[in-house]
This record gives C-alpha cells, structure tokens and sequence, in this order.
C-alpha cells in the first residue's frame, strides 16, 4: 500500500507541498492539470512543470485524479471520437512521466453532490452534507449554491463554464438511459484498453456520488453489482476501480468492505472516508474514525491488509477543523488526522500478522 494525498496545485491550494511533506508516510501526490477542460490534451510541458514541483520534496506522482471524461463521450455523440483520441493521447504523454493510475469518473453532468458545504457537526467542525429533500428540486439553484459555496476554488466536476450551460447539458443528456450509459462506457474502455497495456497504465473508475440517480439523471457505479458488471463487461486487468468507501457508503446497504474482498485485485486506488446517515436518508460526512460513522473504517483497512493490497490509497474529504480556511472537504487537518489513523491501523496489522 502506498500512501497518497490530493493536492490541486500551487496557487490553487490552500496546502503545501512542504507541508504535506511532513504527515508521516505520504509518498504520493494525487494530481491534475486543474486548468484543463475535459476533452483537452495535457501537454508534455504542462506535466513536466508538475513533476520538477514534486521532485523537489521527493514526492511521487503516479496517480491522477481526474483525467475528466467530455460529456459527448458519456451522452455517445459521434464527436466522442476525436475526444477519445485526445485522451489516448494524455495517457501517452502521462505515461512517460511514470503516472500508473488515472482516477476517472462516468458520472452524468454532475460530480460529487452536497447540499451543504460546511454543516455545522456537534463538536464545533463542519462537513460535507447532503439533504435528501434538497435534491427534488432545481439542478440550477444547487449548482449555484455550490459554485457560490466554494468561494473561489474551483471543484473539478463542477466548472463554472459548464454549468453555465446546464439546461443545454440536460437536453443532450435527455435520451441517455442507464444501459445507453453502460454502452457509451464499454465504448470508451474498450478503445482505451490496448493503450493502456501499452503504457502501463490502469484505469480506475469512481463510483457515483451519491450512489443513486439524481435529478433524473442514470448513475451505474453504485453498489456491489454494478461494480461486478463493470469489471466483467470489460474483464482486463487494467480496467479497475478507485473504490471510494465514502461514495459507495452513502448507501446504507452498500458494504464496502465485502467488495473490497471480492475484487481486491481490481482495486488500484482507495479513497478512505466515514459517513454517518441518518433515518430521513440524509448524510453527514464526519472524522476517519470507525466509531464516528457508519463506513466500517476498520473492516475496511482489516479487508485491504487480508488481501495483500498493493495498491494507493488516500485520505478522501476531511471536515473543516480548528478554523481552516481551505477547498471544501479538502483541508489538510482533517485529512493528515485521517491518515495517522489509517496508518495506524495498517500498521498495527502489520506488526500482528508479521
Ligand atoms: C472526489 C471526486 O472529491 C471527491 O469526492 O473523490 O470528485 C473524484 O475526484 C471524481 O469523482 C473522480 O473523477
Ligand atoms: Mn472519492
């Protein structure tokens, strides 16, 4: 296992490189080219700039979080094709700087939805929140809320050029159903595999966020079985899973520990965070702590350590603690905490089985 933290790039971070240097055991960065829209080329340059930054502190950058799918490649327009060379084309130009996973995601129009960006929790902290009712109504009120929200951060999923233009977005996505979704997906995996081997680099779908269907858009990577179909409709070992233990465990009946047990293997990439829900089916984000959520943080780490994971794993959102002032969800308090828990708990199984 190797240790990661998401960073979004000088100017555009409230956190350093030379602080994330000092949280024990981090060897990765997980990086974008946060200016790219999607569909665009990354260029050698533009990647070489990032690396020289990593170098200097020692720290890796072998996984990407996101190269961001053009939503004509989701809807299956045939613009995909030029969309899908372009990609092939990033994932050439990353692989000759080492990169060895590009986290992606599938999901309709939106990324990641929350409510509140800052709920206010019991202990004085705040967190990502999500508020069932909130959802029924205005796509455009929410994307508002959230582009206001962020207070001039920019959240990759949610570009302000695009949702800008979310009644036009909504209409070409009007007659994409689930299975058209599932299709458009093999599509594009299938195109991109042999590269891939090529270059030595995974694939590694998120799953949806939150994992159902929201504003009467399809989401497929929500639970237990459609990861199964996912990996089976395209079974190569370079099409895997960033398997977000947040996400999925938005959904009370989703074990993320069984699926981690059942395709240990097509894991690349873990995101580790806790979510507690409530009766009503809203949910709170909360601490890395097994006992402060409902994730089963501990089995989790347990079902990772059993199957020998080798792959990256992170800390995902963090709440907002001792008056942070930075992106939502991705502090660097909460988040270092996250990963001296996690840490600590890989290594205590550690020294128990060795
Ligand atoms: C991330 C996602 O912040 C988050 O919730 O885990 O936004 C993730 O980066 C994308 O869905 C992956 O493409
Ligand atoms: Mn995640």
């Amino acid at each position: 296992m190797k240790m990661s933290f998401r960073w979004y790039g000088t100017g555009n971070d409230s956190v350093t490189l030379s602080q994330i240097k000092q949280i024990p055991g981090v060897e990765e960065i997980v990086w974008a080219l946060h200016n790219k829209q999607p569909g665009e080329i990354w260029e050698i340059d533009e990647i070489a700039e990032v690396k020289k930054e990593l170098d200097e502190y020692g720290l890796g950058m072998e996984v990407v979080e996101s190269v961001n799918v053009h939503d004509d490649i989701k809807i299956g327009l045939d613009t995909r094709d030029q969309y899908i060379d372009n990609y092939i084309q990033t994932l050439r130009n990353l692989s000759q700087f080492g990169v060895k996973v590009v986290c992606y995601n599938f999901m309709p129009i939106f990324d990641w939805t929350r409510t509140d960006l800052f709920h206010p929790l019991p202990d004085g902290s705040t967190a990502l929140f999500y508020e069932k009712n909130k959802i029924k109504d205005d796509p455009k009120e929410m994307a508002d809320y959230i582009l206001r929200e962020t207070k001039g951060y920019t959240m990759p999923g949610w570009e302000p050029e695009r949702m800008e233009q979310l009644s036009m977005l909504f209409e070409k996505y009007k007659d994409v159903d689930k299975e058209t979704l599932w299709e458009n997906l093999k599509y594009f995996l299938e195109k991109l595999m042999p590269v891939c081997h090529e270059c030595g680099i995974k694939m590694a779908i998120h799953p949806d966020d939150p994992p159902w269907d929201i504003f009467g858009l399809p989401r497929l990577i929500v639970d237990e079985e459609s990861v199964t179909r996912f990996l089976t409709m395209v079974d190569d070992p370079y099409n895997c899973l960033t398997l977000c233990s947040g996400s999925l465990g938005a959904n009370p009946n989703n074990c993320v520990a069984d699926i981690i047990r059942k395709h240990c293997d097509r894991i690349a990439f873990m995101h580790i965070r806790n979510v507690k829900h409530y009766e009503n089916g809203d949910f709170s984000e909360v601490s890395h702590r097994d006992q402060d959520g409902d994730t089963g943080i501990l089995e989790i780490v347990r079902a990772l350590h059993d199957n020998g994971f080798d792959g990256y794993v992170r800390p995902d959102h963090g709440r907002h603690i001792w008056n942070e002032k930075c992106r939502p969800g991705y502090g660097l308090y909460d988040r270092a905490l996250g990963i001296m828990y996690l840490l600590g708990c890989f290594d205590m199984l550690d020294r128990l089985n060795g």
